[in-house]
């Protein structure tokens, strides 16, 4: 069991100034003070729900295949909303964090670009990016940032071929190559923190398991507790905007 804070202590802010490895996996709950709505709720946010479907059958493998018009109907929607919405002080201070230290992962789970928004430079997006489209016949990948889309489903810029979103859905496999990069920043770092996510969704779940396995503390954010909790070194309950700068503060 973690030990469990609602403000970070002395102890955290010297384990953080003398870390020379640091790797951070974000989701959902970092965006949800800049008003983007999580997946599984938690905080005190609100929930996606597009025309009364769960997540796990509109962002699936199996409605790509069947209807692609869909699911771009249920991202235009998203991108709608998410075009309006500007990072949060979370998503700021690490950006800030990045260039404190000598070696950091930024691993996050969120498409929403928000975290490249904010500053923050070398961005491990493992579940893809919903401002990118990939050709399904060529694979290219490239920007789509037009909202509403004036065609459904937008054509490739390379082959004329209908592309997709380039993000990760259920039952599909992560980007591979950005995939072993979380895993060996995971393996490498003293300090993983794991920031507004239900860490329910695997593989990238795993990723604080094998942190954890590998000898770094693990300090998790979330107003919540979750399964991370309990094999934790610090649950720090509370918002990421207003964590997350805590550990910027000047020092006395
Ligand atoms: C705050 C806050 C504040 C609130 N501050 N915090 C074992 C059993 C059964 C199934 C599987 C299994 N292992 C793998 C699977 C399949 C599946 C999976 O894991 N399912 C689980 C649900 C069990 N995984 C996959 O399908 C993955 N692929 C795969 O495994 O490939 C191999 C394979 C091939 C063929 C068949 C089967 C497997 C791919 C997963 C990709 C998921 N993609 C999504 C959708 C992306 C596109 C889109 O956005 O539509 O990614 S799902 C959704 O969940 C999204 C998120 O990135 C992801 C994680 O959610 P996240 O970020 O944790 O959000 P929430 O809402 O859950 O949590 C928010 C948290 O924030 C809460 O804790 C709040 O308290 C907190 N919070 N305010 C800080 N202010
Ligand atoms: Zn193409």
């Amino acid at each position: 069991m973690s030990t469990v804070l609602t403000q970070i202590t002395d102890e955290l802010i010297s384990l953080f100034d003398s870390a020379r490895s640091v790797a951070v996996l974000t989701g959902a709950g970092i965006s949800a003070e800049s008003g983007v709505p999580t997946f599984r709720g938690g905080g005190d946010t609100e929930i996606w729900t597009w025309r009364g479907k769960p997540i796990t059958e509109l962002s699936s493998a199996e409605l790509i295949s069947a209807d692609p018009k869909l699911v771009w109907e249920w991202f235009d929607y998203r991108r709608g909303m998410l075009k309006e919405v500007v990072p949060n002080a979370g998503h700021f201070a690490l950006a800030q964090w990045e260039r404190r230290f000598e070696e950091f992962t930024l691993i996050t789970q969120n498409i929403d670009d928000l975290h490249r928004a904010a500053g923050s430079l070398n961005v491990l997006e493992v579940h893809g990016n919903i401002w990118r489209a990939r050709c399904l016949r060529c694979a290219s990948v490239f920007e789509a940032r037009e909202c509403p889309l004036e065609e459904n489903p937008p054509l490739c810029m390379v082959c004329g071929g209908a592309a997709r979103p380039d993000v990760v859905l259920f039952g599909e496999l992560l980007p591979e190559q950005i995939f072993e990069r979380a895993e060996e920043a995971a393996a490498r770092c003293e300090l993983f923190f794991v920031i507004g996510t239900s860490a329910v969704v695997y593989p990238a779940a795993g990723l604080p398991i094998a942190a954890k396995q590998a000898g770094a503390r693990i300090i998790e954010v979330n107003p919540e507790r979750t399964d991370i909790s309990f094999f934790a070194d610090v649950t720090l309950l509370g918002k990421a905007g207003e964590i997350l700068p805590q550990f910027l503060r000047e020092r006395g």
